[in-house]
């Protein structure tokens, strides 16, 4: 099956939803995803150099400094076919434009939740680091608590989900994120969904990204 090009982001504060949000993309069109938290999460786990150096900004709510970030998912982008969904990434206008020098973006999707769910969700998050697999009590519950349900591994709280850094984080969000939104408005790609649930929100997702590629066109 011929495969197409097809590069996109999604944006959105932290915990709105861009994981649950993903995976359901990725597992309908199978595209590739590509999570900069959680690959900055897999170094660390693995004290890698460059885990050993994100760690220090993640635990405070702080961002991973620009050059280091575009370096590191340029490399990602480049070990994946060119059929990829970028997630909290780009996260500041100059990556934004880093990214937009190199790569004709198709769409970049935003996902409008109000802070104040989000920082009820964050309370209950669980996650698998292995796989970034992610869950929440109530919403989508391991069905052995504490476990992954594909492995049976151990499932973690991540270290800056301590209310104190979430709300570091929003404020980081705030300040150096949001503008990216505007990049994207003004080059005429992005697709804005709101919504207090990711039941709610992924139904205009599918829709939308279903006008752009038809479901499974792209083959492994
Ligand atoms: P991350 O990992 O990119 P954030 O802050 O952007 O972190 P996060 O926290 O991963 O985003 P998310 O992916 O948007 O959130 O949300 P999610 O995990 O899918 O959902 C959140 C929780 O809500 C989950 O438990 C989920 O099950 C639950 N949930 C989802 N939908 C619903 C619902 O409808 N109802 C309910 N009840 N629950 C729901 O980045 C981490 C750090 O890495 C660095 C930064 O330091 C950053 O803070 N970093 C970068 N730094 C610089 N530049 C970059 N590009 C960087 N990328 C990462
Ligand atoms: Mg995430």
């Amino acid at each position: 099956m011929a495969t197409k090009l097809f590069k996109s982001v999604i944006l959105g504060a932290p915990a709105s939803g861009k994981g649950t949000i993903s995976s359901r993309i990725v597992k309908t069109f199978n595209l590739e995803h590509i999570s900069s938290g959680d690959k900055l999460r897999q170094h660390i786990q693995n004290n890698t150099p460059i885990g050993i150096k994100a760690q220090e900004y993640i635990k405070q709510g702080q961002l991973v400094p620009d050059n280091v970030m575009i370096q590191f998912i340029t490399e990602e982008i480049n070990k994946v076919r060119p059929v990829w969904l970028l997630d909290g990434f780009p996260r500041t206008v100059a990556q934004a434009k880093a990214l937009w020098d190199v790569h004709n973006l198709d769409v970049a999707l935003n996902l409008v939740v109000p802070f104040p769910v989000i920082i009820e969700r964050v309370k209950g998050r669980w996650v698998h680091l292995p796989s970034g697999r992610v869950y929440n009590e109530g919403f989508n519950s391991p069905k052995i608590p504490g476990k992954d349900d594909v492995t049976g591994e151990p499932l973690i709280q991540r270290e800056d989900d301590k209310p104190e850094v979430v709300q570091k984080r929003l404020e980081q969000y705030e300040k150096l994120t949001r503008p990216v939104i505007e990049f994207y408005r003004e080059k005429g790609i992005l697709k804005e969904f709101a919504g207090n649930t990711s039941d709610e929100i992924w139904p205009k997702v599918l829709d939308c990204l279903a006008t752009y590629i038809p479901l499974h066109i792209t083959s492994k």
